[in-house]
């Protein structure tokens, strides 16, 4: 099964993941944690020209970059993880180029989806859980690293919050479901543990 996490940045995704794969190892699961960009070493390289605050990139670089890395990161990692048997974990897929590039940066949607269905060769998650919080609550937990945001991270309230929306927007189909971030971890853990059971149940049978 894949599970694929997302949000804006600051709303707890990784923290989310760390619990779920500790959840699901103690049910039996074999749990591969995985995320984007990044997750092969070609995807970790592009993944750091990504974020860095040294380079300016068109959007459109933006989004063709990802899909580089996703495309590498689905060949490489998740589609034999997947043939394997395991659950994949991933922080962050497709939604969030269409999010960030999409509605954050106003890249047309219809070439995204082209160039996403490119990258992926179809594939699609399972589920998704979209962790969903105001951008200043995020922005505030975020606010002790400001000195180490990296390029996405220091774009203004205004692009993050269309993300925000982006991910709602997004969020409308039957294997998203949208979590409230602002929830204490254990509490939030509980909800998301619960939602990948139930899917793993309708999996198996
Ligand atoms: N990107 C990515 C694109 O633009 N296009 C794409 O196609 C893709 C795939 C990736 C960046 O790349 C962009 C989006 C991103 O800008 P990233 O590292 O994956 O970067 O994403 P971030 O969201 O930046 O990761 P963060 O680590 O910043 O945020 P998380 O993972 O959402 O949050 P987390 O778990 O680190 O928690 C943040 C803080 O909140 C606390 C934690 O302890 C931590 O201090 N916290 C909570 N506090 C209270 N209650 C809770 N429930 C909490 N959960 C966590």
């Amino acid at each position: 099964m894949f599970v694929v996490l997302e949000g804006i940045e600051g709303s707890g995704k990784t923290t989310l993941l760390g619990g779920l794969e500790e959840g699901l190892r103690e049910d039996g699961h074999a749990v591969v944690v995985t995320r984007e960009p990044g997750g092969s070493r070609i995807g970790e390289a592009i993944r750091e020209l990504f974020l860095s605050h040294s380079v300016a990139l068109e959007p459109l670089t933006e989004a063709f970059l990802v899909n580089a890395a996703r495309a590498q990161h689905v060949a490489e990692v998740i589609r034999p993880a997947l043939a394997a048997g395991r659950i994949v974990l991933c922080d962050r897929f497709v939604d969030s180029t269409l999010a960030y590039q999409g509605y954050g940066r106003g890249v047309d949607l219809h070439q995204l989806h082209a160039i996403c269905e490119v990258a992926t060769g179809g594939l699609e998650p399972d589920l998704v859980l979209v962790m969903d919080m105001p951008v200043s609550v995020a922005s505030a937990r975020l606010h002790g690293r400001l000195e180490m945001m990296d390029r996405i991270e220091s774009e203004n309230d205004g692009f993050h919050a269309r993300v925000r929306q982006g991910f709602l927007a997004l969020a409308l189909t039957p294997r998203h479901r949208v979590l409230d971030a602002t929830l204490p971890e254990k509490r939030l853990l509980d909800l998301a543990l619960h939602e990948v059971r139930k899917q793993l149940s309708i999996e198996i049978s």
